[in-house]
């Protein structure tokens, strides 16, 4: 899809990754059964015009793809990433273990534990590596939280923010 010269995409396969235009924010799940709640990040994303992909990595299944993906990242021209998984949820940590941008984590809910499992695996980071995590589902939130660290360095985006924020207190 093409949106106001921003590209957007998903999953991708490692190959294929050198020859997109970077994206500025990468957003990894776990599995493909996380995809449907990632449609959430994807709206804000195509909202603010921000380049960005989706791709299905596992530091569990798939883990040197995640260790890739997180290297290569700023390289790239990655500025945020953010990693979505449930169950004992370590992606978004290994993520931010191979990388020093910043990185968002979100809890999936699967499985019996709803993705409390998952809320207190990302949260609970060790000192020095840290993880931006937002709540449970909560993949909206966290492209906000992505948005907010570009708009840092773009006024376009910080201009957005502004008349997105008015909207949300007139509705
Ligand atoms: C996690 O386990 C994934 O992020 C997903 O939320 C959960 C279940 O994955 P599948 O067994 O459906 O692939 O790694």
């Amino acid at each position: 899809i093409s949106f106001e010269g921003a590209h957007f995409r998903r999953d991708i396969g490692a190959k294929a990754l050198k020859h997109l235009k970077p994206p500025k924010v990468g957003l990894l799940v776990g599995s493909p059964s996380d995809l449907s709640q990632v449609e959430a990040a994807e709206r804000v994303f195509q909202e603010f015009g921000v380049p960005y992909e989706v791709v299905v990595a596992s530091a569990h299944r798939t883990p040197e793809k995640v260790r890739r993906y997180a290297e290569e990242a700023e390289a790239r021209g990655t500025k945020v990433l953010i990693a979505g998984a449930g169950l004992s949820a370590h992606l978004p940590g290994v993520v931010a273990a191979h990388t020093t941008l910043p990185v968002i984590g979100v809890p999936v809910a699967a499985g019996p534990l709803k993705g409390v499992d998952a809320l207190l695996s990302i949260v609970q980071m060790p000192r020095g590596v840290p993880v931006a995590t937002v709540g449970i589902g909560n993949f909206a939130n966290a492209a906000l939280l992505a948005v907010e660290i570009l708009a840092l360095s773009e006024e376009r985006l910080r201009r957005k923010l502004q008349n997105y924020r008015k909207n949300l207190s007139s509705g």
